[in-house]
Order: structure tokens, then C-alpha cells, then sequence
């Protein structure tokens, strides 16, 4: 790849909205992405293997969970600045970013939130330090966008629960130390409990042949009678909404993710529009290219508002499910069609692993997909503004 010469655009000056500490925070994961994920991440991509050298950098700079407090290893930040090293992991892919929100939001959050404080202080500061890595398994085979109908499931026996079941297409699963997995008991009620890889009749076998989302594992959790001890269950919250409840903190640090992704596209095409020369002059002079960088430019803007203000709303414990929805739904597609335009005025040049474009434009046919797909965020709006269930 050709060298990271980003320059985060903010048009509508929006550092202004931020505190000093918000600041010093985004730029020690801008420096870390130009110094550590920028050179190495196109061919990791290409190789399709996630670069396990980075687990250090990535709890260096925060990122495994930012709004975790203290005590428990984590950094301690507010919601805005979770949102910003988001936003830079992503800058530099999704993937990496994938890594990052998976094990804060979908592993940390859950023992912090549904833990006991025996499981906080066990499981906690290995997985904020990088020394656990951990996934999160909702989704199975036949049971994607409707989590509510898993059969995962596992019984009392008295000193322990026997775990039986398929998790599919979960982000790390191939060397994730610990997986928090959500399966019903004999009653149907659905909860969180921590596997340990290692466990007897536990398996994650990698899935191959992605398109997308090429330097993140993802693969299978296989529960054949694994046998989990009782201290293992999450406590504090059982039912539906609690993985739910993790996806809103995922969903969140997701809208300001894509933000990421989408302004390295549009500073790439930038560049390249001004330096590229056809017709004796460069394309950036031409009216259909400003059209295409200047629309991304307003498409950004808005986006960037709108994450900033979903801070401050979860900053005031304000924000509601369905406004995450809104800005996880838009600030992604906004993305991606950043990544289809800017892509075009590359030309040629831009179907390369010579530029981050096209990479990030497969990247984000995942994003738009996982944790809660495009038409079923719409539909949570739908259902939000009508009071109608467009669902079922
Ligand atoms: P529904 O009846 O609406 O709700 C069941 C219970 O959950 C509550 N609830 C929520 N609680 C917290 N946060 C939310 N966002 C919530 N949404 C709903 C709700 O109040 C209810 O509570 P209670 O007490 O009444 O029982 O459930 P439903 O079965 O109709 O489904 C609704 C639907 C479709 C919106 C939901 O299931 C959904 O969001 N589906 C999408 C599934 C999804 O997003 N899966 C993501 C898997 S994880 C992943 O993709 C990780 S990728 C990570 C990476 O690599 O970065
Ligand atoms: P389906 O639910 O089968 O949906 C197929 C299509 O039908 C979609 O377009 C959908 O919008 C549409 N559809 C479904 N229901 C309705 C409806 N009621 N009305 C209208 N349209 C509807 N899951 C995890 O648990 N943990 C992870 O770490 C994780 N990581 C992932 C990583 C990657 C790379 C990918 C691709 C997925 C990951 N997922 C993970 C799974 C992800 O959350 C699911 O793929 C997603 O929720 C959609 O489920 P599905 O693929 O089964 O699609």
C-alpha cells in the first residue's frame, strides 16, 4: 500500500465540540493507525489472517474497553471518546475495529453489566490488557436476524450446565480465549454464559472464503455437552434484551466507525482528484468529480453530527435504542456508498491494494450486515415512529 497520508477532514469543525481530553485520546489511535495498522494491514487483508501482533497496541491505546472503569483495567472514558478510537480503528479497517468493539462491547460490557463481581475482577483486566481475547456468539445457523428463536440451549445437572449447540459467523471465534455465548434454559429464557476455550466438547472452527472483512477471523462456536461451571452464567440480567443491550454499545461504537472508514475514502479520492491528470488537466477540476467529493463531504459532515450528538445523548444516559439504529443504519450506508464513489475516481487504480478504497468497500458490505442488518434497522425506526411491528 502506498504511504497513509491521511488527513482527517472536518469541515463543519466539529473538534471544536470536543474536550481536551476527547482530542488527545483520537489522536493516540490516529498516530497508532498511521504507524501500525497502515503499513501492514493490505496484506494481512490479502492473506485473509488477522494480525495478532496488534492485540498489544490495541489495549495501549484504550481500545478494549474505553468506558470500562478503572478498577477494572479499562480506561475509564466517556462514551464521545469510545466513539473516536472507533472511529480511527476504522479509518485504518474494519476489521481491526471489529476486533476492538467485539471484545469492549459485546464481551467486556456484558460482565461488567450482567457479571458478578467475582466474574469482573476474573475476566476484566486480562481482556482490557489483550491478554483474553474474547467473542460474543447470538447468532446461529438458522437464527441471524432473529436472535429471539436460537436453540442453543443448556440444562441444569446439578453442579454444572451442559451446553449444547451452533453459534455461526462470530468475529474472533477462532482464537478467542473466552466467548460469551447466549442460549435458552429448560424454560426457554435466554442467558449469557462464559466459555473458556479448552473446555471439553468446545470447537471454533474458522470460516474461510470471505470477500470481506478479510483481516478479522471469524469462524464457528460448536457446543457438543460442554460442560460449564455454574459460576459461569452471567447473573444480573437474563431474557432477550440483554444481548440486546450489548448490541446498543456495539451498534454505537459502530456509527462512529464507518465515520472512520468513510473519511479515509473521501481523503484518498481528495488527493488523487487533485493530483491526477487526464485531458491535460487534473480530474478534480472536472464538474462530475466535485460532484462526487462534494456530496461525500456533506454525507460525512452529517454523519459526523450525528455520532457526536449520539455521545452526548449516551454521555447523558439519554440515547434509546432506536436512535442507535438510526445512526448505526445511516452512518454505514453512508459509508459505503463513499466507498463506491471514491472508488470510481480512482479509475483503475482503485480496484488496487495499492489504495485502502476497495478494501474498505468490502469491509463495510459486512458492516452493513452484521450487528443488525440495514432492513432490520429500519425497520426498529419503523416501529419506533409508528408503533406498528413491521417484524413479524
Ligand atoms: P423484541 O420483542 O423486540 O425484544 C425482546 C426484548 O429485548 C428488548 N430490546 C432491547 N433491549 C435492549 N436493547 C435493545 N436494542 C433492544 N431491542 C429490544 C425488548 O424491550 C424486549 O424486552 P422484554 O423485557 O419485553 O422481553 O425482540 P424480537 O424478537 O421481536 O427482535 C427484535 C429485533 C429484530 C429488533 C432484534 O432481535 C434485532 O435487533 N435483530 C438483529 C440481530 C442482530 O443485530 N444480531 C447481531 C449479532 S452480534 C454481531 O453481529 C456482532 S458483529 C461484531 C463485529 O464484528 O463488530
Ligand atoms: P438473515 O437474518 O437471514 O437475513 C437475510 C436478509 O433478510 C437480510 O437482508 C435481512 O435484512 C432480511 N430480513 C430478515 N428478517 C427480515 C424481516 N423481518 N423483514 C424484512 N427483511 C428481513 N454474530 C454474532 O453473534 N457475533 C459476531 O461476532 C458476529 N460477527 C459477524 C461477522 C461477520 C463478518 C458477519 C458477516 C456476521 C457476523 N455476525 C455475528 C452475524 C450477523 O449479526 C448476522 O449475519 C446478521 O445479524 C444477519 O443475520 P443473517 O446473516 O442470518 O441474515
Amino acid at each position: 500500500m502506498s504511504k497513509d497520508l491521511f488527513q482527517a477532514p472536518d469541515y463543519y469543525q466539529i473538534d471544536d465540540l470536543l474536550s481536551e481530553e476527547h482530542k488527545l485520546v483520537r489522536d493516540a489511535a490516529r498516530e497508532w493507525v498511521k504507524r501500525d495498522i497502515s503499513p501492514i494491514i493490505e496484506d494481512y487483508a490479502q492473506k485473509a489472517e488477522f494480525p495478532k501482533q496488534i492485540i498489544k497496541g490495541l489495549a495501549d491505546i484504550g481500545a478494549f474497553g474505553p468506558y470500562i472503569p478503572e478498577k477494572y483495567g479499562g480506561a475509564g472514558l466517556d462514551q464521545i471518546a469510545y466513539g473516536l478510537i472507533m472511529q480511527e480503528i476504522e479509518r485504518g479497517d474494519s476489521g481491526v475495529r471489529s476486533t476492538a468493539s467485539v471484545q469492549s462491547s459485546l464481551v467486556m460490557y456484558p460482565i461488567w453489566k450482567y457479571g458478578s463481581e467475582a466474574q469482573c475482577e476474573k475476566y476484566l483486566p486480562k481482556l482490557a490488557s489483550g491478554e483474553f481475547i474474547g467473542c460474543f456468539g447470538l447468532t446461529e445457523p438458522d437464527h441471524g436476524s432473529n436472535p429471539g428463536g436460537m436453540v442453543t440451549n443448556f440444562k441444569d445437572m446439578g453442579d454444572h450446565y451442559l451446553l449444547n449447540g451452533a453459534k455461526m459467523w462470530i468475529s474472533n471465534a477462532p482464537f478467542a480465549d473466552i466467548a460469551v455465548v447466549w442460549a435458552k434454559d429448560e424454560t426457554g429464557r435466554i442467558h449469557g454464559l462464559i466459555v473458556e476455550r479448552g473446555m471439553e466438547g468446545f470447537s471454533t472452527p474458522e470460516t474461510h472464503n470471505k470477500w470481506s472483512l478479510r483481516a478479522s477471523a471469524t469462524g464457528e462456536l460448536i457446543f457438543d455437552n460442554v460442560k460449564v461451571p455454574k459460576e459461569n452464567i452471567l447473573p444480573k440480567k437474563s431474557g432477550l434484551g440483554a444481548p440486546l443491550g450489548c448490541l446498543d454499545s456495539a451498534r454505537f461504537g459502530i456509527a462512529w466507525g464507518a465515520v472512520g472508514a468513510a473519511m479515509d475514502c473521501y481523503d484518498t479520492a481528495l488527493r488523487y482528484a487533485k493530483e491526477r491528470i487526464q485531458f491535460g488537466k487534473p480530474i478534480g477540476s472536472f464538474q462530475l468529480q466535485q460532484k462526487k467529493l462534494a456530496e461525500m463531504i456533506t454525507e460525512i459532515t452529517k454523519a459526523q453530527l450525528l455520532a457526536w450528538r449520539l455521545g452526548v445523548l449516551r454521555n447523558e444516559g439519554r440515547a434509546t435504542s432506536a436512535q442507535i439504529s438510526m445512526a448505526k443504519r445511516n452512518n454505514v450506508d453512508m459509508a459505503i456508498k463513499i466507498a463506491r464513489e471514491a472508488r470510481q475516481i480512482l479509475g483503475g487504480m482503485g480496484i488496487t491494494g495499492e489504495y485502502s478504497i476497495m478494501r474498505h468497500m468490502m469491509n463495510l458490505e459486512s458492516v452493513i450486515t452484521y450487528e443488525g442488518t440495514h432492513d432490520i434497522h429500519l425497520l426498529i425506526t419503523g416501529l419506533d415512529i409508528t408503533g406498528l411491528n413491521a417484524f413479524k
